[in-house]
């Protein structure tokens, strides 16, 4: 799973990346600071089923503390967008290919009013955040019609013979949108029938309007929510989109640095943090962890976690299943107790979670166990969030 970060420039995107991943890139107050792509790891939080069977786990890939599990998933963090940037403004729109895998999208937004359409600063309140939203999603549709145009001239005429779901899914490969996907689109717009080359510009844009829509799932970080200016366009943000969830990605940097440093008990998502009782802060960090604490009490969070969760088991609908190969022991063969989280598709099957393991243990399935019920489940068998799956197959892991 890769979660795309976008937006306007100096709105906080590396910030968010950084504060996600504890990877520390370049940040600074003015925009363009990001030119080449940031790729990393971050991670969904959840309650761990470790307390339910009350063992004690020693998972592989994630990251288990006290029942709280946090599962690996990448995320890419790319320069930031300008009005015209389909017309080579700024650094242009092209950076978005390497967006263009994303499975879901994190499109931050400065909620402040801190800097003008350019990302410049401003003073903070004077900036308009929901025009800029408007613009990246505009900038955003126009990169998915330059890919569309992308050799049109000379590919079209050989495929023009092709039905055109066929000629789109070849053009749009790489982007994750599948033909149900494109199909859905294209009789929704009353195209199915139109020759392509004969499509105007219009229906192009709407095509990629749809498809934004319907394959890259969005959540609308609104990043700088600690600034006071953020209320009023907080609630204006609110009231016209949905997923909108006030986020101040710097506090959640300023956290986990605090947490490195050995200064405070915090887990990342968590309502609240504590000062270790020897911890030795100067005013200055003591005044910096009581403005964060402040922020919590008012949203809940920093914001950072709960966006990265919502992509995932909101937006995308991914489930958690724990693959284990000794079911009384929940363990691999190593003896690591429940070792691993995987993110599935909602409707996932057996056979699926097998081929996610290994090919070779998806080749081979003969019929897996519920942990929980001790019963068979057959390859087509559908899974649920949390199940604990013991699978047995005639080709093993090697
Ligand atoms: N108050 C406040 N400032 C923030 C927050 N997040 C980021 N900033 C500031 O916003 C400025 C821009 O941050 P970056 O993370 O570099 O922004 P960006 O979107 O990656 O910028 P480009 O790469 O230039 O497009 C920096 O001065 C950050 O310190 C936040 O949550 N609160
Ligand atoms: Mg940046």
């Amino acid at each position: 799973m890769l979660i795309g970060l976008i937006g306007k420039a100096n709105v906080g995107k590396s910030t968010f990346f950084s504060a996600s991943t504890d990877n520390i890139v370049n940040i600074a107050n003015y925009p363009f600071t990001t030119v080449k792509p940031n790729l990393g790891i971050c991670h969904v939080r959840i309650n761990c089923v470790c307390t339910e069977f009350g063992v004690k786990d020693n998972p592989v890939h994630s990251i288990c503390i006290d029942g709280i599990r946090f599962i690996p998933v990448q995320i890419i963090d790319v320069a930031g967008l300008v009005p015209g940037a389909h017309e080579g403004k700024g650094l242009g729109n092209k950076f978005l290919d390497d967006a263009r895998q994303a499975d879901a999208l994190v499109h931050v937004v400065d909620v402040s009013g801190s800097t003008d359409s350019e990302g410049r600063p401003l003073t903070p309140g004077s900036g308009d955040p929901i025009g800029d939203l408007r613009f990246v999603e505009e900038e955003f549709d126009l990169w998915l019609v330059s890919i569309i145009r992308r050799d049109m001239d000379n590919k079209d005429r050989e495929s023009s013979g092709q039905n055109v779901v066929q000629v789109l899914k070849k053009r749009l490969s790489g982007l994750g949108v599948t033909e149900a996907a494109l199909d859905k689109v294209v009789n929704k717009l009353n195209l199915q029938n139109k020759k392509f080359k004969s499509w105007t510009e219009q229906e192009i844009l709407a095509l990629c309007q749809n498809i934004r829509q319907d394959v890259k799932p969005v959540v609308i970080a609104a990043n700088k929510a600690d600034v006071s200016t953020s209320q009023f366009n907080l609630a204006k943000l609110t009231e016209k989109y949905t997923n909108v969830v006030p986020c101040a990605s710097e506090l959640e940097m300023l956290l986990r640095k605090a947490v490195k440093s050995g200064f405070i008990h915090y887990l990342p998502g968590d309502s609240s943090f504590e000062i270790k009782e020897n911890a030795q802060l100067s005013d200055k960090q003591k005044q910096a962890l009581e403005i964060v604490s402040n922020f919590i009490k008012q949203h809940g969070s920093t914001g950072v976690q709960q966006i990265i969760n919502l992509a995932c088991f909101s937006l995308l609908e991914k489930i958690v299943v724990y693959p284990v190969e000794d079911d009384s022991k929940l363990s691999d063969k190593k003896g690591n107790v429940l070792p691993e989280a995987y993110l599935l598709n909602k409707e996932s099957t057996a056979k699926d979670l097998a081929h996610a393991v290994h090919d070779e243990l998806g080749k081979g399935f003969l019929f897996a166990i519920d942990v929980r019920t001790k019963r068979r489940l057959g390859a087509e068998h559908i899974l649920k969030n949390n199940d604990v799956i013991k699978i047995v197959s005639a080709t093993s892991r090697k």
